[in-house]
């Protein structure tokens, strides 16, 4: 792999128009920022772009603007049919990505392809885009800078849950190391630094606390006095040590007694990591992944850059886009628990309202998989994406269900006409051409989901 970044960076410093493109999430957006400190340290022009699946015209759009060199981040593992007619062009194809390829790329002299899992290490668990993007931004700044930004990308995709491992965890220590990251254990809460503690208990999804005044009353009951002066409630980084502790004891006790095992109780704690130099929604390394998320679904990949490498314009601007997307949020998650979530025997849908940006699928199929109105099935989020002429499906699934989105899949390709997509072992997405009726698609996962269970 040194070998390829050596080369890398010898393509990059000859590049005389360079393009880069990334995906629209928080890893994503971190590559994206990755890929300008490796630019603007080289005072290289260069254009950025963005999108959420790199499809045909995606393609096509390189092919016409003809980079002498497009650097794509974080996507890409791609169709080697979408990538060829770049390199036909004379254009050189660098690729810094970790989810699993389709199909395996032929060696061409055009071609670096630094995909994390040809090399041994897994894209889903151990790195996610910006781990590799960052082996060749770390030839040209100092990593220790560099190596929060990797942390934020890898809890934006999920690779944290059970702290960071292979280059992921590698990464981080440089940073922590150097003091600018620091790692804990604690309850796997939401908002530790920006919610009141009733808002993040009631998020947790323990047994007894499903709403804010199950937390009010549950804080009253253990005797925590988490107001401010003001009356105001306090956010969980607010409370002493002390207090820290009686919550979590009580909330463990809270769990023994309502029956759940010790192995389960044991989901209800993470790692986390924060960043203490940073401002107040940045401090905690999974809100500033959700910052980033705000901007990926207003398609503002510039301000998340913007923000990660310290733009105090672009950070007022991502406060605001925060606002928008929490209050989005709100509004959809009202549809879908009002009747807009349907069933099928094996699985939970909901259709996004027409008008809803269908890069919204991701956030609210994380969000509708753990709630009651999902009943435990997996949920499949679906929306029109009139300017790319498709519809998006993202599909989430629990360890429980005994099926992966690479099993689904591999069946839908075949089953559905035209339907492509894939992502990691629980989280995925798929697209279908607008023709394709959205029934169709769905009932294949469900007939899919069945045949699994059938065999589990
Ligand atoms: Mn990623």
């Amino acid at each position: 792999m040194e070998k390829l970044v050596e080369q890398a960076v010898e393509w990059i410093k000859k590049a005389e128009k360079p393009l880069v493109v990334t995906h629209v999430d928080a890893d994503g957006i971190v590559c994206g920022a990755l890929c300008t400190i490796t630019m603007e340290r080289l005072l290289k022009r260069f254009v950025l772009a963005w999108c959420d699946v790199f499809t045909k015209k995606i393609a096509d759009n390189i092919a016409k603007y003809n980079p002498d060199l497009v650097w794509i981040a974080d996507m890409g593992s791609a169709d080697f049919e979408l990538i060829e007619p770049l390199i036909t062009k004379g254009i050189k194809v660098l690729v810094t990505d970790h989810h699993q390829q389709k199909s395996k790329w032929p060696e061409h002299e055009s071609i670096i392809n630094l995909n994390c899992n040809l090399y041994g290490i897994d894209g889903g668990t151990e790195a996610c885009g910006a781990a590799v993007t960052y082996l060749i931004a770390k030839q040209f700044c100092d990593p220790a800078t560099l190596s929060p930004m990797v942390v934020i990308a890898a809890i934006g995709d999920k690779q944290a849950h059970r702290g960071l491992i292979g280059l992921n965890r590698s990464i981080a220590k440089v940073g922590m190391d150097a003091g600018l990251i620091q790692q804990h254990t604690g309850l796997m809460l939401f908002g530790r630094n920006t919610l009141g503690l009733p808002s993040a208990l009631a998020g947790l999804g323990i047994p007894q606390i499903n709403t804010v005044e199950d937390a009010i009353n549950f804080l009253g009951r253990i005797g925590l006095v988490a107001r401010r002066q003001d009356g105001s409630w306090k956010t969980f980084s607010e409370l002493s040590n002390e207090e820290a502790a009686l919550l979590r004891r009580e909330i463990v006790l809270a769990m023994y007694g309502a029956g759940l095992t010790q192995d389960q109780i044991s989901h209800y704690f993470c790692e986390y990591y924060t960043l203490p130099y940073e401002e107040q929604y940045l401090k905690y390394a999974d809100e500033f992944a959700y910052v980033l998320n705000a901007c990926g679904n207003y398609d503002r990949v510039d301000v998340g850059i913007g923000v990660l490498l310290g733009n105090k314009n672009m950070y007022q601007a991502a406060m605001n886009l925060l606002k928008n997307y929490r209050q989005d949020l709100k509004n959809i998650f009202e549809i879908a628990t009002a009747g807009g979530v349907k069933y099928m025997d094996h699985v939970a849908y909901f259709v996004l309202p027409e008008g809803v940006p269908p890069s919204f699928t991701g956030g609210v199929s994380t969000k509708l998989l753990t709630h009651p109105v999902s009943k435990g099935l997996p949920i499949v989020v679906c929306a029109k994406d009139s300017k790319a002429g498709l519809y998006k499906y993202s599909v989430r699934l629990l360890e429980k269900h005994g099926v992966t989105i690479q099993d689904i899949a591999r069946e839908l390709c075949v089953r559905v006409e035209g339907i492509t997509g894939g992502g990691h072992k629980l989280a995925g997405g798929f697209q279908a051409t607008i023709e394709t009726p959205v029934e169709k698609v769905i009932s294949a996962i469900n007939e899919v989901l069945k045949e699994k269970a059938l065999v589990a």
